[in-house]
């Protein structure tokens, strides 16, 4: 059905287009399960009929704590088409942490797959508007999910069946209406959700996927980030969806063993990865021809190195784009080209974006000199939920104040030169150094603690712990206290014991003397 003007449902725009221009009968997706862009389509609606029966009206939020299988795809995009806001978690929380994203987002609905019980189970018990849990994954498995009164437990079936008599209709959204929430800690610290209409969607696929990946229905996508990131979301739904390609969807945690064996079994055309596991493959044992079938590997989250992207490149014969894009951007908007890689930079704005370099008066720098990043274009979340302050912080009119201290050259190119915060990122994800200073702070033994990012020997920064701390205490212990209170990528890698951190006579933490302590 045609959409009236100003009408618009990204689930439909994503699957139910390809169906109505004659592609239903090709491959939508390679799981455990291959499914045809008509199956898919149907299954997107079944599940939109379930969320409708269990009560869920338009704009109501249903949190997905899910692995990367058909039920988190068809989760979405049932949200989607119900006029429902998406709002898609870290699998790597906490419970704790999963407890304040989940309360806040106000959530009717949480869909979990088996390995994220327990924290779910945590997160309802401090989620009062939390009504339903939907349970996916296998129905014979014995699954532990102890929930407060009042919250009702189905299995994924049920939500099935209750849909397959239900209302599969796409509701009646338009290009303004709220479908995807992304949590992050972004700039400012505190986990909150950068709010994504469904005309997002289509922008981010229209610019980054269309203009540079130069993506095509002949496409086999896969993303090494998970669908609950942005950038995750973007390689494996999206871009593939909007186009009648194949997306590979993987559950496991990523390895160079399973990207070996998915490189093998789905022979993708388009790789996802970021600096990290760019560092782990070239550090693997995989065959020099293992990314014979890739035309194109991506990488954002941090900047990639210069020399890794060397290593990789001429170890494995296949060019990696490296582009920088954001949470609150939804996806990439400043990205190296095909054909057109200058390493060690993050390449030239995307078609569809404007990019500037500011100073601290807001005044536009000239060429070569630094400044703060701000990014326009359609894709940009129009705020954060419930924080006002942070909203008028980080977006400004039609611009989004990105938080990197970038530099541009005196032909269009941008090299990022750092952080304009404390924030610092850890394998491409946000991790604020408030949030350990005050996990190493809870542990009896610790004093004084900071956490600063340090380069490894690959050029990537991971978070290290400098603390004053009683005898006794051990590296090792200290972050295993860390790993156990914090999802484990903000784990410090490594603790120093110092007699005292640098601070200024007024007591402030002095942070570049702390780097140049643990520096090298
Ligand atoms: O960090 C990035 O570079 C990024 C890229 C695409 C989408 C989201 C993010 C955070």
């Amino acid at each position: 059905a045609t959409a009236a003007p100003g009408r618009f449902n990204a689930a439909d725009y994503l699957v139910t287009r390809q169906v109505e221009a004659g592609a239903g009968e090709r491959t939508a997706v390679l799981a455990s399960q291959t499914l045809t862009y008509a199956e898919l389509d149907r299954r997107v609606g079944v599940v939109a009929a379930g969320l409708r029966a269990l009560g869920l009206r338009r704009d109501d939020r249903v949190v997905l704590v899910m692995s990367d299988e058909v039920p988190m795809l068809t989760g979405l995009l049932g949200a989607f088409r119900a006029g429902m806001v998406a709002v898609p978690v870290s699998t790597m929380f906490t419970g704790r942490e999963l407890a304040t994203v989940v309360a806040d987002s106000g959530a009717r609905a949480v869909l979990v797959t088996p390995e994220f019980t327990t924290a779910v189970t945590e997160a309802v018990a401090a989620s009062p508007e939390v009504a339903d849990v939907v349970l996916a994954g296998d129905e014979d498995h014995e699954v532990e999910l102890d929930l407060r009164d009042g919250v009702r437990l189905l299995r994924w079936e049920e939500l099935l069946h209750a849909g397959a008599q239900g209302d599969t209709t796409t509701a009646d959204t338009v290009d303004d209406s709220w479908a995807l929430w992304l949590y992050t800690s972004g700039t400012t610290g505190q986990p909150k959700a950068a709010m994504h209409r469904h005309a997002n969607v289509r922008h981010v696929c229209e610019t980054y996927a269309a203009r540079v990946l130069g993506i095509t229905a002949d496409d086999v996508t896969f993303s090494v980030a998970k669908m609950f990131f942005a950038y995750g979301i973007g390689n494996t739904v999206f871009f593939p969806l909007s186009v009648g390609a194949s997306t590979v969807l993987e559950p496991r945690r990523p390895s160079p063993e399973v990207v070996r064996e998915r490189l093998q079994q789905a022979r993708p055309t388009l790789f996802f990865g970021v600096p990290t596991f760019y560092a782990a493959l070239v550090g693997s044992e995989l065959a020099d021809d293992s990314f014979a079938s890739v035309r194109l590997c991506a990488s954002a989250g941090e900047p990639l190195p210069a020399p890794l992207q060397r290593r990789f490149t001429d170890r494995f014969g296949v060019e990696v784009l490296d582009g920088i894009g954001s949470t609150e951007a939804l996806h990439i908007f400043l990205s190296n080209r095909p054909g057109e890689v200058r390493p060690g930079t993050t390449g030239v704005p995307v078609p569809g974006y404007d990019v500037e370099v500011r100073d601290a008066t807001g005044r536009v720098v000239g060429d070569d000199e630094p400044g703060a990043l701000f990014v326009r274009g359609e894709s940009i979340a129009l705020g954060y939920w419930h924080r006002t302050d942070a909203t008028r912080a980080v977006f400004q009119g039609e611009w989004l104040s990105t938080g990197d201290t970038y530099v541009r050259s005196g032909d269009g190119w941008f090299t990022c030169l750092g952080r304009n915060s404390d924030m610092l990122k850890a394998g491409g994800i946000w991790v604020s150094p408030a949030e350990v200073e005050s996990r190493l702070l809870e542990h009896p033994a610790v004093r004084q603690a900071a956490v600063v990012g340090v380069a490894d020997a690959d050029g990537l920064d991971k978070p290290v712990g400098v603390v004053e701390a009683d005898p006794g205490v051990t590296e090792a212990e200290l972050i295993a206290w860390c790993r156990d209170g914090l999802a484990h990528f903000k784990a410090p890698r490594q603790v120093v014991f110092v007699d005292d951190l640098p601070k200024t006579a007024t007591g402030k933490l002095q942070r570049f003397k702390v780097r140049g302590m643990v520096a090298g």
